[in-house]
């Protein structure tokens, strides 16, 4: 046992007991701690920490650890903006799990982007689990780098980005998890900031979009889904992830002629199912006229309709194929692949663009995590085609 060490990182006049603990290389690590009071004094202890950390450091990993295990010095840049650490440097998995383990903050305050979660899923109709997709995306962009060297976008040496951690939704209140989520992403648009969004179900672009048109005036959409979700109500409810883009029309949130929805598809209970749309002017781009195609020309047309004003981009997973994103709640057969995927939201280069969310990531029908992994990486293009990224 010589190589047993304690490391106390509470307060010295609270009493309790210690835990050893040992690593391979004698250093210490910190114990398991066994009473209730001094593991709330270890959260507070690691959160005064995240929040003193200097944007150049990695979340979680303390100073110990740092020095110990790595040159340093490689965290970032050193240039004035965050960077996502290299694996040539930090193991990928090492470290708190935030979006492509960039620093957290808790507020959006000095940012040009931030990614952000909202966990929610009491507004799925179908299989429930999206509530989980933020942390499964987070975990999963461990895979995502710094460059995107197909399009040659440059985000991190561009603008100041950070994980600014998960709307606290009420799971047993649809309403009220609506206004939390608006309330939130007011603060965000109140810092000049924009969001980028991990979710949760569709529902929440709704309230997303309430404070995104309130700072913007009504937006263009590019909306990338299976279904319309322009419903008016299902089991008396006006709000659920099938209605978000009619609520948004009903309160003049869309800019209707600078609406385009893509991926359509799948049985539905009227013979008309898209009326809806196409009578507020959406352009409506069904998945059948997607299949085997480019859509770098549909984009190009995209481009032209959205023109110079604000535009948001919503991108529901089960816009895919199931084959290439079968962690959803609500799949259909036949969608869009992965290529027309990067195709649409690199086609939304040079665009206005306001906010971005990727929705209905429900991990655990995916047990590979590629449906995760997926929406971890269009986030990362949608990172890449904001207004103020430059190219390398
Ligand atoms: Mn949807």
């Amino acid at each position: 046992m010589a190589t047993v060490r304690y490391m106390l990182r509470a307060r010295p006049s609270i009493r309790t007991q210690l835990l050893p603990s040992t690593t391979a290389s004698g250093n210490p690590v910190p114990v398991s701690i066994a009473t209730g009071r001094l593991n709330l004094c270890m959260q507070r202890t690691t959160l005064r920490g995240m929040h003193s950390c200097s944007r150049a450091t990695l979340p979680g990993l303390t100073d110990g650890l740092r020095d110990s295990f790595s040159p340093p010095h490689r965290w970032a840049s050193g240039g004035k903006f965050n960077v996502p650490p290299s694996a040539q440097y930090v193991a990928r998995m090492a470290g708190i799990g935030t979006m492509m383990k960039l620093p957290y903050q808790e507020t959006a305050e000095g940012l040009d982007a931030a990614f952000i979660g909202v966990p929610l899923d009491t507004g799925t109709s179908n299989r429930p689990g999206a509530r989980f997709g933020p942390r499964h995306i987070r975990a999963e962009s461990i895979m995502v780098r710094r460059y995107n060297n197909a399009t040659r976008s440059a985000p991190f040496d561009s603008i100041m980005v950070a994980d600014i951690g998960d709307v606290n939704v009420n799971l047993y209140n649809l309403p009220d998890s609506c206004r939390r989520i608006k309330e939130a992403y007011q603060k965000i648009m109140a810092a000049g900031c924009i969001p980028l969004t991990l979710g949760g179900d569709h529902t929440i672009t709704y309230p997303i979009l309430q404070a995104v048109a309130e700072k913007h005036g009504p937006v263009g959409l590019v909306h990338v889904d299976a279904h319309d979700d322009t419903g008016d109500t299902a089991l008396g409810e006006k709000i659920y992830h099938g209605t978000p883009f009619r609520r948004c029309v009903d309160d003049g949130l869309l800019d209707c002629k600078r609406v385009v929805q893509i991926g359509l598809r799948g049985s539905n209970y009227s013979s008309d199912p898209y009326k809806f749309g196409r009578e507020q002017g959406f352009r409506v781009v069904y998945a059948h006229d997607c299949w085997l195609k480019s859509l770098v020309p549909l984009m190009e047309e995209v481009r032209l309709q959205m023109g110079e004003k604000p535009v948001y981009i919503s991108f529901d997973i089960d816009g895919l194929d199931p084959t290439f994103a079968p962690g959803t709640g609500t799949p259909e057969i036949a969608g869009l692949t992965t290529p027309q995927a990067l195709e649409i939201i690199r086609g939304c280069q040079g665009l206005n663009i306001v906010g971005c969310d990727l929705v209905e990531v429900a991990p655990m029908y995916d047990l590979s995590g590629n449906t995760a992994l997926t929406a971890a990486n269009l986030l990362f293009e949608m990172l890449c085609v904001l207004p103020k990224v430059k190219d390398y």
